[in-house]
């Protein structure tokens, strides 16, 4: 995938059945980035996100809100596209599962399963949970407090028995298995690979992929009665947002397989199932399935019942949006379960961004704004070693970035730069420009160039993460916007002396604690 010129990611699309939460906005934050990075690095992005209106559950939904189903998704799916301009996404396309030509892929896809042969009808005996819109047989099942058969995640389930196309996903136990031995990078993290390729040694059953007992849905071709099982329906967006099922469409020739970055509660889905149908239908499985682990809150699983949901819009009204978003990358190992706490929160922010980058911003430009007349010092003074230590180590730290997203360590990239960021504070403090002033103002100058010039390098490779604030640092700069990207590193684009600054300005305030 690294030396792809394209790069296609998506998020799951999102159950309309309640509003969005921090969760939803975690998953599609990483593909931001990772989006974001590849655009920067010259590569041609395609990122989708969206929402999964269909099924059970939102049908239930919508009666519960005593709404028309579809006017229910239009008003739910809008607030997910609200959450992508607050935490403001670059995603180049919203799906809806209701749109004419998902349904139409969705469709043209059976058709395929069918004319393969991987299809047949019958009749589905078992148990169904409608939170978790999954079928369980009855080893999965555990006890209820009151005895009661529940979902192994805790969700209720109720007997289903009624006629049903099924999938012959027991026919694909050897060539899924044999497909992961040949892709050894298709899920990651490696732990939760072992967890889906256990899984399938474990021998997989047929999959029941219609149901006859609401009508929210897409329909089965050929049988109106039937409706299509929701998880085959939502997992064709993602090349339905490509075009499919002509597969030489623009789109899908250059963007199809990507990489589906789900939470680890939906892997199987897309680690199993989803590259079974593809193969099934002749069409090649995603590039790589990512799960990424789940967030807590202050330590107690997240769940509205608890009432302790995090609402991403709050955050972001009362933090500041590339707070949020610096925090949510930084502070969990990417694949990792991870806790939300007010007090990590505001210790992460006010070190990392406050104290250590925002710092340095502000101690070597209002330096600048005092002491060089508000221009660009000169770098005439600079020595060898000044550039050897800071500024020619950028390609290592680029190919270093590159290195730790092309296997999604986001939050190894950040650490990476914030080890530039140390370097460069270590560096001002030892050069101590401000005794400089008057001693050597030439050598305060080189070292307040150099200082300039490394916090645009890391500036400019920090956008996918907080691009607001980046291009402010970079305004501060007088950096050209057509100049920030990541060919725009080099000495080539380095700042010029003689440049006038704009009045400096501090990018991230302290959080004070109430
Ligand atoms: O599963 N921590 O939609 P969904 C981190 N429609 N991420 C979380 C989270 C948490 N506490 N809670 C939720 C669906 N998520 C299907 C997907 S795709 C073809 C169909 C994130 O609205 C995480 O990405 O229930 C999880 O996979 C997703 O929200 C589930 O969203």
């Amino acid at each position: 995938m690294a030396d792809k010129k394209t790069f296609y990611i998506t998020t799951p699309i999102y159950y309309v059945n309640d509003v969005p939460h921090i969760g939803h906005a975690y998953t599609s934050l990483a593909c931001d980035v990772l989006a974001r990075f590849k655009r920067l690095d010259g590569v041609e992005v395609m990122f989708l996100t969206g929402t999964d209106e269909h099924g059970q559950k939102v049908e239930k939904a919508a009666a519960a809100a005593g709404m028309e189903p579809q006017t229910f998704c239009d008003k739910v799916s809008e607030t997910f596209r609200e959450l992508g301009k607050v935490m403001n996404y670059s995603n180049d396309d919203f799906i809806r599962t209701t749109e004419q030509r998902h349904k139409k892929a969705c469709q043209a896809l059976w058709q395929k399963l069918e004319q393969n042969g991987h299809i047949y009808k019958g009749k589905y005996e078992g148990w169904y949970s409608v939170r978790d819109e999954t079928f369980y047989g009855e080893k999965e099942l555990i006890e209820g407090q009151g005895g009661e058969k529940l979902a192994p995640t805790g969700a209720a389930v109720e007997w289903v028995e009624e006629p049903s196309f099924f999938f012959k996903l027991s026919e694909w136990q050897d060539k899924l298995l044999k497909f992961y031995d040949e892709n050894p990078g298709f899920v990651l993290p490696k732990t939760r690979f072992n967890e889906v390729k256990s899984f399938v040694k474990g021998g997989l059953r047929d999959l029941s992929i219609s149901r006859t007992s609401f009508q929210w849905g897409v329909p089965v071709p050929g049988h109106k009665d039937h409706i299509m099982y929701v998880w085959i329906d939502a997992l064709t967006n993602y090349i339905s947002a490509l075009g499919y099922p002509d597969e030489q469409a623009e789109k899908f020739r250059k963007f199809w397989p990507g990489l589906n970055m789900v939470g680890k509660d939906i892997l199987r889905f897309h680690a199993v199932y989803w590259p079974a149908f593809l193969m099934a239908a002749g069409v090649a499985p995603p590039a790589r399935v990512f799960a990424h682990g789940w967030w807590t809150n202050e330590g107690q699983k997240i769940s509205k019942s608890l009432g302790n949901v995090i609402d991403p819009f709050e955050l972001v009204e009362e933090f500041g949006l590339d707070a949020v978003r610096y925090f949510l990358m930084r502070e969990v190992p990417f694949g990792n379960d991870g806790d939300f706490s007010r007090s990590a929160f505001i210790h992460r922010i006010n070190g990392d961004l406050a104290n250590d980058f925002g710092n340095l911003a502000q101690r070597c430009l209002s330096m600048i704004a005092k002491n060089c007349g508000g221009k660009i010092p000169s770098n005439q003074d600079m020595t060898g070693d000044d550039k050897k230590q800071f500024l020619d180590n950028y390609e290592k730290i680029l190919s270093g970035c590159r290195n730790w997203l092309d296997s999604q360590q986001i939050h190894n990239y950040l650490s990476l730069l914030w080890e530039g960021v140390s370097d460069a504070n270590l560096y001002i403090s030892n050069e101590q420009p401000w005794v400089l002033t008057k001693e050597d103002p030439k050598r305060m100058e080189a070292v307040l160039y150099t200082t300039a010039e490394a916090i645009r390098r890391l500036a400019i490779l920090a956008q996918p993460v907080m691009p607001d604030a980046m291009n402010k640092m970079l305004d501060l700069l007088s950096v050209p916007e057509e100049q920030r990207t990541f060919v725009h590193l080099g000495d080539d684009f380095a700042l010029k002396p003689g440049t006038p600054l704009p009045e400096p300005v501090a990018i991230f305030p302290r959080i004070q604690d109430h």
